[in-house]
């Protein structure tokens, strides 16, 4: 069978980004951004998606992050739905429930081709290092890209980081098991024939 794999290269006069995205290939994960806390949190979601993953971003961050932070999930979610192709024989739907110490996250997805965010995490804001507020941003322009209907919850959490890093596991494990093929590779999983 066909991998399914996809690379996407996005210019702007703000950022310069290159992803590349193999679904049927874990071997691979590359993660340079720029931004140490992006690359922490992109690796968690390849390694734990099972997807091969390279990620080569740069910007204007002497601004702030939220330039990067934006385009990098622009791309990627340009990347993931070329990836999809018409998702014959895929699961489709993917859920996962992830603790990370005293943090808890559950995320659910549904690769329908429709847009969808609800995002309910708690984290508070924090005066210096990373902008946890672009985490939201990044989401919403991965899954309006990719066409993903995605729910992110947090249940509980105290530490940042550790919430963070519980949400990006999350989002990896799920898209991982929603990307899996089911029993029946011919069948697209939708009663419309078509997604
Ligand atoms: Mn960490």
């Amino acid at each position: 069978m066909k991998q399914r794999k996809a690379k996407i290269v996005r210019k702007t006069k703000e950022t310069s980004i290159s992803v590349e995205i193999n679904l049927d290939s874990s071997s691979v994960v590359s993660v340079s951004t720029t931004i140490g806390f992006l690359d922490h949190m992109l690796e968690l979601f390849a390694v734990h998606s099972g997807i091969g993953f390279k990620i080569k971003a740069f910007g204007d961050t002497n601004i702030d992050d939220h330039h990067l932070v934006e385009d990098s999930g622009i791309a990627i979610g340009q990347a993931l739905k070329e990836t999809f192709g018409d998702k014959r024989g895929i699961l489709r739907y993917g859920h996962f429930l992830l603790p990370m110490d005293e943090a808890l996250s559950y995320v659910a997805l549904d690769l329908s081709g429709r847009f969808y965010l609800s995002y309910e995490v708690n984290i508070k804001f924090q005066k210096t290092g990373f902008n946890y507020d672009l985490i939201q941003e990044f989401f919403y322009a991965l899954a309006s890209n990719a066409g993903i209907t995605l729910h992110i919850k947090m249940i509980k959490g105290r530490n940042n980081h550790h919430i963070a890093e519980s949400v990006f596991k999350a989002f990896g494990h799920a898209l991982g098991r929603a990307i899996l093929y089911s029993k029946n590779k011919n069948f697209v999983p939708s009663t419309k024939g078509i997604l």
